[in-house]
């Protein structure tokens, strides 16, 4: 019996390392600048807590074998713990967790603490239960007020814009696709309706929360033109599963017409 599961806990162990090492299923095509550092810490995390992963279930399935009932009659002796070992244990998992956030940190902190680069464009990026909203400022480049009393849905006044009062408004291109140039910097400004949703877009590397009350910028550069999804990665409700939406990037010339179609449409 023994044998049997030290078998089974090495063939799992075994078979399962085998599933990542094979790629089968892995990271999408990724099309942002930050991207390459992203999946470089998460091969770094992934290579070294799989190696101690490995080793602890080989080490367990030999103690299994090692250890196995064979009919010997000696009582069992019971370990009190070993202080010495238990201080070197924690203190590598302490490194090796410590090291990694420190690096990853590092990578956080250029999309979440550092602005965009000057130019950047901005766009507003707005979730409610269960839809997406992106609003362009326009041509005056800012984006005018907005007042939670006038959001009615029903009329298509998503964001409460008073556009025959507020003067920056009046320009303001609300949309349900997020379009972007190619190789442009651009700030995204999220910010919630109700309640607390996550913008999502895999091939960007990038997730981030929508907090309501605040307003939170990240940034990001894509580097390859395509359409691609966007999805509410935080449970917010009932209809969670289907607060999705697009994501393109396209040349700046493709961009500018879209923006225009849509700036006609408003
Ligand atoms: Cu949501």
């Amino acid at each position: 019996m023994g044998l049997a599961i030290a078998v089974v806990v090495a063939l799992i162990t075994l078979i399962s390392t085998g599933i990542f090492l094979s790629h089968h299923w892995w990271l999408p095509h990724a099309i942002s600048t930050i991207a390459p550092a992203i999946d470089r810490q998460f091969t770094l995390t992934f290579v070294s807590t799989g190696i101690i992963f490995v080793i602890a279930q080989l080490a367990l399935a030999y103690a299994v074998w090692r250890f196995r009932d064979g009919g010997d009659t000696r009582r069992a002796a019971y370990s009190h713990g070993n202080t010495r070992w238990e201080v070197v244990w924690t203190t590598a998992a302490a490194i090796l967790f410590i090291g990694l956030n420190l690096i990853g940190y590092q990578i956080w902190a250029s999309v979440h603490f550092t602005g965009p680069e000057p130019g950047a464009m901005q766009v507003e990026v707005w979730g409610e239960q269960f839809n997406w909203y992106f609003r362009y400022p326009g041509p005056d480049n800012r984006f005018g007020p907005t007042h939670p009393e006038k959001m009615n849905d029903g009329i298509g006044n998503f964001l409460g814009l008073d556009r025959s009062h507020d003067a920056d408004s009046k320009d303001d291109i609300v949309t349900a696709t997020l379009a972007v140039p190619v190789n442009r910097e651009v700030e995204l400004v999220l910010r919630s309706k109700d309640v607390t949703h996550s913008f999502f877009v895999r091939e960007l590397r990038l997730k981030q929360d929508l907090v309501p009350g605040l307003e939170i910028p990240i940034h990001f550069m894509a580097t390859e033109t395509g359409r691609y999804e966007i999805v509410c990665s935080q449970l917010c409700g009932l209809g969670h599963y289907k607060m999705r939406a697009y994501f393109e990037v396209m040349s700046q010339p493709d961009f500018d017409k879209w923006l225009e179609t849509q700036a006609a449409a408003q």
